[in-house]
């Protein structure tokens, strides 16, 4: 089972050189040397989201894709260890031999890396049940900005000791130390997996609907809500609609059906919806996530209502993604979210960065966090902090 360590050592040169990883050695090696030069690193998976978050500044790239491959597995257990760059599509084909699965399926394709899927907190309509890689991620092993190579957390769920720096690293997009391995939670796959959708009146009956899906006798492991233009893209018809995600064994999905009801006349969604919904985004598309309390939802999914936009939102959670076309005024819907919830960019034109986005409240406490990691300022430079 295990790949991809042990083998020819990455060429280290000239601090403009790429550098192709293999081993955890070869990042510390490359982290030292661009620390000791001054020199940025921009940390690479596959490369599918370089283009997210603030623009980094010009840096060598340190590509993670070849150090990939399963460490560790022990489904009796349900803990998974893989090397960063080994991608969610073959985590899950080892896991599925199992009947087991990583309930974690943020948006965009499944050859993402696992490294980059817990760099960045990638998240999507899962976790409405199982949460974000923050609760999946059970350990790390990090090779921080000048060069140490540390572990935090454990292979086991219940090694919880000393301060909980998985957490932390987790989310930190790759400011604080490159992840060159992850330790994962699994779950048991649900017995049955069924999607069905639930149409709306309009952008008025969401409150009503966000209530009476939360109020059933429904447990989902996925509620998403998606605007008429959105469910049109994805071939559901032009109305507005409730995804709701059932799964489980064959008594409890009757059950579950039958609340349904309640929700108003519901229709089984196609096999591959989820799928559909993850990979939507065209590309150049600007992102933007708006949240509140998960009981604002109706507030928060009207003030980013937008014309040419397609939303969709996570009630549960309280958040609203809002995908763009390229051209499409985003500042605008920035100045529609100011005050009335938080907004979040994952990928929008860089003066956007500098505008109407608000440096975030605590980014004097995040920048003494990064120079603690990272005292040379080389791990993915610009990105946490574009005015820096
Ligand atoms: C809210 C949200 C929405 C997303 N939507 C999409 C989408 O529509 N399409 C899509 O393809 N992806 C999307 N992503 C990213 C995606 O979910 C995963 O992060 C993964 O698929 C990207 O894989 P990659 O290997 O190509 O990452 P890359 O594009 O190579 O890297 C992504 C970021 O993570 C950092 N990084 C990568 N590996 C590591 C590591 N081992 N240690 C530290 N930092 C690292 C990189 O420096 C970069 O900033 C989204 C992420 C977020 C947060």
């Amino acid at each position: 089972m295990a790949g991809g360590a042990g083998g020819p050592r990455a060429r280290m040169t000239p601090a403009a050189q790429a550098v192709r990883a293999q081993t955890t050695q070869d990042v510390a090696a490359a982290v030292t040397e661009a620390a000791a030069r001054a020199t940025p690193l921009r940390i690479v998976g596959r490369g599918h989201w370089l283009d997210a978050g603030p623009p980094a500044r010009s840096a060598t790239p340190l590509a993670l894709d070849a150090l990939a491959g399963i460490v560790a597995y022990t489904p009796g257990d349900l803990t998974l260890t893989a090397r960063a760059g080994t991608t969610l599509a073959d985590v899950a084909a080892v896991a599925g031999e199992h009947g087991q699965w990583l309930a974690l399926d943020p948006f965009g394709t499944e050859d993402g890396t696992i490294g980059a899927t817990i760099a960045t907190a990638s998240a999507g309509p899962l976790a409405h049940a199982f949460g974000t890689p923050r609760d999946a991620a059970l350990g790390l092993e990090v090779v921080t900005g000048d060069g140490a190579v540390v572990r935090t957390g454990g292979r086991v769920v219940k090694n919880v000791a000393g301060f909980d720096l998985t957490r932390l690293f987790t989310g930190s997009w790759g400011t604080l130390g490159v992840i060159t391995e992850v330790t994962v939670r699994l779950r048991a796959r649900p017995e049955h997996d069924e999607t069905w959708l639930a149409p709306l009146a309009d952008d008025r009956a969401v409150d009503a609907a966000c209530r009476a899906a939360r109020t059933a006798a429904l447990a989902p492991i996925a509620l998403e809500l998606l605007d008429g233009p959105l469910a049109s893209a994805l071939g559901l018809g032009a109305r507005a609609v409730l995804l709701v995600r059932l799964a489980g064994a064959a008594a409890a999905m009757r059950a579950q059906r039958d609340a349904l009801r309640t929700l108003g006349a519901a229709a089984p969604a196609p096999d591959d919806i989820w799928h559909r919904l993850r990979t939507v985004e065209p590309p150049g598309s600007t992102v933007l996530r708006l949240s509140h309390l998960p009981d604002r939802i109706g507030e928060t999914w009207r003030a980013a209502s937008m014309p040419d936009a397609w939303r969709h939102a996570t009630p549960s959670r309280g958040i609203v993604r809002v995908i763009l076309p390229p051209a499409a005024d985003a500042e605008a819907i920035a100045r529609a979210a100011a005050g009335r919830c938080t907004l979040i960019a994952e990928r929008a034109p860089a003066p956007l960065w500098t505008g109407e986005l608000a440096p975030m409240p605590n980014e004097e406490l995040a920048a003494r966090v990064r120079a603690a990691f990272d005292p040379a300022g080389i791990l993915n430079a610009g990105l946490a902090a574009p005015d820096a």
